[in-house]
């Protein structure tokens, strides 16, 4: 080997060795020059086939990198097209209280595909990387083995007595998409935490503790800020679908459960509480477990969802709090969050001076008459 020889080995044995270190060290950098994403921006690259997936690149490439210590998260939207302007509002005070500091991926899901108007003028208010996906079929409408005549008499029961969304076939079919399907959807199936959020929400307060690494590091599952009652007519036969299945799976009931935070007298009947599934953070490595696809598609083989009008809030607070610990479900208190007509606003501590919070800490949810706080506090 002669001297030039040499010379350019050693050159590219260095290069190799410090695109490695750079590659483990900044993901930034690693996910700048990874082959799928290089891939990707090519003419040829991406999954233009998928009807499911569209990337839209980061609207501004140069913010800088803080991803050090993030978590594998995204914050997760699913909205029509007509939620524009509102999901707007909810994703620019998300970025304006959080995110702008930790750039985490954004996903919107939608069963039609987004305008253009939509992508355009939501990239444009949010930090980092955002990606619009399609809901396949099979994970939104309604199943051909549903009896819709019986659904139809469900639906008609509900309107006559006034249940909200009591005749809406669409809310259901969102019921059970957000239950059973959100976190095996393509685009979402590459993360482990998702953070919810709706349009026309209000976060009130900074939110500068990154919550996705608060969950990961304190063995964390599920976490929440307003907790209230389900309206009994549109669950009436949930709690024994649920009993049924836990008297044929036992084995998935958790040690040290939370059943006393939604049962009154040791898990006979279901005193109607449940997390308020418009805030969730959690872990999907949770909804993708053993345990709760066996659930779900319990709960799902009966039409509940259809034949009633089963909210994801109780299914999924129902399994929360019967397959996880309860010190693995978390009160994010400091979080300021409102949704209409609730408001959870922190008052302890000096976290409404601390984190600047624009809610008002006499109007929070928390004590109100139809929360269920007090249930939530008891098992503490
Ligand atoms: N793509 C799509 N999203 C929907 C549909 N119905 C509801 N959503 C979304 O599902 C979430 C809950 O719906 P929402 O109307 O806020 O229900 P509420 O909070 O129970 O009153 C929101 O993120 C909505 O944008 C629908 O038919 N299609
Ligand atoms: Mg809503």
């Amino acid at each position: 080997m002669n001297t030039t020889t040499r010379y350019v080995i050693l050159v590219v044995v260095v290069l190799v060795a410090l695109h490695s270190i750079l590659s483990f060290t900044h993901e930034d950098y690693g996910r700048a020059t990874s082959l799928s994403n290089i891939n990707s921006k090519m003419p040829w690259g991406g999954d233009r086939d998928s009807p499911y997936e569209e990337v839209v690149a980061p609207p501004h490439p140069s913010s800088p990198p803080s991803s050090h210590g993030r978590a594998n998260a995204t914050i997760l939207m699913l909205a029509r097209n007509s939620d524009t302007d509102s999901a707007l509002r909810s994703v620019r005070e998300l970025e304006d209280r959080f995110n702008h500091q930790f750039h985490y991926p954004w996903v919107f899901l939608n069963e039609e595909p987004f305008s253009d108007d939509f992508k355009k003028r939501i990239s444009n208010v949010i930090s980092g990387e955002v990606e619009f996906g399609q809901i396949p079929r099979d994970h939104w409408y309604q199943p051909e083995w549903i009896d819709e005549t019986k659904a139809q008499a469900g639906r008609d029961k509900m309107v006559q007595d006034n249940i909200i969304y009591g005749g809406s076939v669409s809310y259901r079919n969102m019921c059970r998409f957000n239950s059973g399907f959100f976190f095996r959807h393509p685009l979402v199936q590459k993360y482990k935490w998702y953070w919810r959020v709706e349009p026309d929400v209000h976060f009130h307060c900074d939110i500068d503790e990154d919550p996705f690494v608060f969950m990961e590091n304190n063995d964390k599952v599920y976490g929440f800020t307003i907790t209230m009652y389900e309206y009994l007519a549109t669950i009436p036969s949930l709690w024994t679908t649920v009993k049924q299945f836990i008297t044929e799976n036992p084995q998935f009931v958790a040690e040290g459960n939370a059943m006393g935070y939604m049962s009154d007298d040791g898990g006979n009947s279901y005193n109607l509480c449940h997390f308020w599934s418009n805030f969730e953070i959690a872990n999907m490595d949770f909804w993708r477990s053993e345990a709760y696809m066996k659930y779900f598609d319990y709960l799902d083989s009966t039409g509940g969802f259809y034949y009633e009008r089963w909210g994801d809030a109780p299914v999924h607070s129902i399994a929360a709090a019967l397959f996880a610990r309860k010190d693995q479900i978390h009160f994010f208190d400091q979080i300021g969050y409102e949704h209409n007509p609730y408001t959870h606003c922190p008052k302890g501590n000096g976290l409404w001076q601390q984190k600047h919070c624009s809610c008002n800490p006499e109007r929070s949810f928390d004590y109100d008459g139809y929360s269920c706080m007090r249930q939530w506090d008891r098992i503490q």
